[in-house]
């Protein structure tokens, strides 16, 4: 829920208006709006290069995960490996689009850890190729706009560790 819908329920549950702090939450989600957007496309644009990148960066630092015996071994596995570093960039970019992590925690990170405990997935190794994918995308915008979507994947990394 962004925070403008937030605000609202809030201050409808108490039948009141807007506070003067939420005001100036809402402002400052709009204000920043052009920006979240403008990186939120940025990442969905090249979203197969970032990851590409990433993954190429991520077999490279951790060789065993794509051996033999390894939980990305073989075709099918790495393609598997690959899609859920896509799925985490897609929410990351709902994340920025609605200026709030809840879409990342609730649809990525609720059980998610648990779940690849029991899949053998190294959670280590997972965080590694997001924090791959933040190096993979600060190189494509500005320090600015690469700092605030950082934030966006270092809440990922924090999620999975
Ligand atoms: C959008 C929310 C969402 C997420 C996050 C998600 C993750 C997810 N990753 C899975 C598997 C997997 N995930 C990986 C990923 C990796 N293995 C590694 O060693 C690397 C560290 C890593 C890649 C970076 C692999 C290899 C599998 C297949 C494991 C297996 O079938 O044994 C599975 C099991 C079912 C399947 O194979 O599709 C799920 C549900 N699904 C979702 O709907």
């Amino acid at each position: 829920m962004s925070i403008v819908t937030k605000s609202i329920v809030n201050a409808d549950a108490e039948a009141r208006y807007l506070s003067p702090g939420e005001l100036d939450r809402i402002k400052s989600f709009v204000t920043s709006g052009e920006r979240r957007l403008r990186i939120a496309q940025t990442l969905s644009d090249s979203r197969d290069r970032i990851v590409k990148q990433a993954g190429d960066q991520l077999f490279q630092k951790r060789p065993d995960i794509v051996s033999p015996g390894g939980n990305a071994y073989g075709q099918e596995m790495t393609a598997t490996c690959l899609r859920d570093m896509d799925y985490y960039l897609r929410l990351i970019t709902y994340g920025i689009v609605s200026g709030d992590v809840t879409p990342i925690e609730e649809i990525g990170l609720v059980g998610a850890k648990e779940m690849y405990k029991s899949l053998g997935t190294s959670l280590d190794a997972l965080a590694e190729g997001v924090r791959c994918m933040k190096s993979a995308a600060s190189g494509m915008m500005t320090g600015e706009d690469a700092s605030e979507a950082g934030s966006y994947f270092d809440y990922v990394i924090g999620g999975l560790l």
